[in-house]
């Protein structure tokens, strides 16, 4: 049996309540496991550059392991960019590259900069129009239950191409989940922490970072997925809050 170990943290009051996000964290665990990481979740929770949480939920629950779907890790580059705005144009390219249509990619973007604050999750947007689709304002989609499968073989695979720290470790396990979803065409991210600065585009093609998608001690952050049209939204929304992901690293070629 495994297990969904699910953090969100808010400011001020719950997230349902009006509370301000601060922090969140989904894994998939033995129950061993369980103490010590709802332990460091708690910790990175206190500790979080957005600010002092006032509010911490931590759910923990069993998950069936014949369920499990098991997805091979993007693959990922990093595009230099001089600065945010240069970043930004080559964000814009990426997403035309995966099928998004600019006026989308442009009023995606909008919605992002528009935010007075951070979302807990993302934004459904429509691949061709722009138009918001999840319908749920300012609390948006979380993704769960998702992992990787190895985590030692994963970080070392990381630590070789020059990949360091947890952002690009759980924003890869994320966007190797969100890409395999039928309906999405692209992903386009940046953090809401302050001191990070990088973000990426990704589609089943792959994940490409972008080192400055934001200015530094910016607390806006986000997640805009867009959509094919036809798309099922409710479908959608099963597969990304709740169908389990163990993200497989790839093998070295030796
Ligand atoms: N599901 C949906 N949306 C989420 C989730 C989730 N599980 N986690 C975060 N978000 C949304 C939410 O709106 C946050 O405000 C926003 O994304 C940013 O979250 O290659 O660290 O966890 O160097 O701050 C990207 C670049 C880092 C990594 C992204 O995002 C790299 C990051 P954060
Ligand atoms: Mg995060
Ligand atoms: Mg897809
Ligand atoms: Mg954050």
């Amino acid at each position: 049996m495994i297990y969904s170990v699910r953090m969100r943290a808010a400011q001020g009051a719950a997230h349902e309540d009006g509370g301000r996000h601060i922090s969140g964290a989904e894994r998939l665990v033995s129950r061993d496991q369980i103490g010590a990481l709802t332990q460091s979740m708690v910790e990175r929770a206190f500790s979080h550059s957005r600010g002092q949480t006032d509010f911490i939920n931590i759910t923990v629950e069993a998950v069936a392991t014949e369920n499990i779907r098991r997805l091979e890790l993007l693959p990922m580059t990093t595009v230099a960019a001089a600065d945010v705005s240069a970043g930004r144009a080559a964000a814009k390219a990426a997403l035309a590259a995966a099928g998004v249509k600019s006026p989308a990619a442009d009023a995606g973007m909008e919605r992002l900069l528009a935010l007075k604050d951070s979302m807990r999750g993302a934004m459904l947007i429509c691949g061709v129009t722009g138009q918001r689709l999840d319908g749920t304002d300012g609390r948006g989609i979380r993704v769960s239950r998702m992992d990787i499968d190895d985590q030692n073989r994963f970080a070392a695979w990381l630590e070789k191409r020059g990949f360091t720290g947890i952002h690009i470790r759980e924003a890869v396990v994320l966007a190797t989940k969100v890409a395999a979803a039928s309906g999405v065409i692209a992903e386009l991210c940046w953090s809401d922490d302050p001191e990070y600065t990088a973000g990426y585009v990704a589609s089943a093609s792959g994940y490409m970072r972008f080192p400055q998608l934001k200015p530094y001690g910016v607390m806006q952050g986000g997640r805009l997925f867009f959509i094919r049209p036809e798309t099922n939204i409710t479908e959608l929304m099963h597969y990304l809050e709740t169908q389990p992901v163990l993200v497989v690293t790839p093998e070295e070629a030796e």
